[in-house]
């Protein structure tokens, strides 16, 4: 493991594990750590080494959200340009995480709070500790959900839930996050390392073109009609189908044995 304080990383059997560390301030995003976790990502999209990646937090929390002592208006000077933040720093993130055709395991292991929580709604696959709680912060503070939250709340929950979380900031336990769709399952504190990191492991393993496309294709189906995802699909099975890892599949199912993918 190699620590570049503010995200730890680590990288075996196919799979990046990224640790948010900054546990004093509950894993909250100054700008250090905003452009480790950005360069990490971005690794994930060069590197064929990588084929999932998991991501998680140090300490009692996953992520505050942004650090506000980074923005303590006692401090004086001009009100912050958070426009020009959110471009600079969430915004490319988001960009990346969502447009990684690699899965993206999330194992939220305390509270998300603000951008934390929608950080990790962004992931693909998302497990939480029974003890998590995902909350809406901004309402606390006068900001609005950023982060991509606005979009996956309401997509998700529909209007009437999204807003309720977004114009309350009432924390959800992960249970009720994982009832109400928000994330895959939560699961017991002790197990929830093992259990992302054994989830991670097999999407490592697993075929990277097919299990890449079927991320983009159902990334698309949010704004596709029917008909543009059947022909979606039909284009991205043909592509599917005359890839080497493919033929190992059905192989393999022939022979009775384990695949082993290439990425090719
Ligand atoms: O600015 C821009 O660029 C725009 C983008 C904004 C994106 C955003 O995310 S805005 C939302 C920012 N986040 C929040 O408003 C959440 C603030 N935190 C909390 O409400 C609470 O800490 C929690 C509900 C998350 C957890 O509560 P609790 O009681 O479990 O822990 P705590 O005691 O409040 O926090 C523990 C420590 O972490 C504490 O430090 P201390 O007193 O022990 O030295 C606390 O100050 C620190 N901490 C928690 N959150 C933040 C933080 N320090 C800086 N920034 C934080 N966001």
């Amino acid at each position: 493991m190699t620590d570049n304080t503010s995200v730890l990383v680590d990288l075996a059997q196919g799979v990046l594990q990224l640790t948010l560390n900054r546990p004093d301030k509950l894993n909250s995003f100054n700008e250090d750590m905003h452009m480790a976790l950005r360069a990490q990502i971005q690794r994930a999209h060069d590197d064929d080494a990588v084929r999932a990646v998991l991501l998680t937090g140090a300490g009692r929390g996953f992520c505050a959200g942004q650090d506000l002592g980074d923005r303590d208006p006692r401090k004086g000077g001009p009100a912050p340009d958070l426009g020009h933040t959110i471009e600079t720093f969430y915004n490319p993130t988001l960009r990346l995480i969502r447009d990684l055709e690699k899965p993206v395991v999330c194992a939220v292991n305390g509270v998300a709070a603000g951008a934390g929580a929608n950080i990790a709604l962004a992931c693909d696959i998302v497990l939480a500790a029974k003890t998590a709680k995902f909350i809406q912060a901004f309402a606390k503070i006068g900001l609005i959900p950023d982060a991509g939250g606005s979009w996956s709340l309401a997509r998700i929950l529909g209007e009437p839930r999204a807003k309720a979380l977004a114009l309350t900031a009432v924390p959800v336990t992960a249970q009720q996050a994982a009832d109400w769709g928000m994330i895959w399952q939560a699961v017991e504190d002790a197990d929830l390392m093992a259990q992302a990191q054994t989830l991670a492991a097999s999407l490592a393993a697993g075929p990277p073109l097919g299990l890449g496309l079927t991320k983009r294709l159902i990334q698309a189906a949010a704004t596709n009609s029917l008909d543009a995802q059947l022909d979606m699909e039909r284009d991205l099975q043909q592509q599917a189908g005359r890839s080497a890892d493919y033929a190992e599949g059905v192989t393999a199912f022939l022979e009775k044995r384990k695949p082993e993918f290439k990425g090719k």
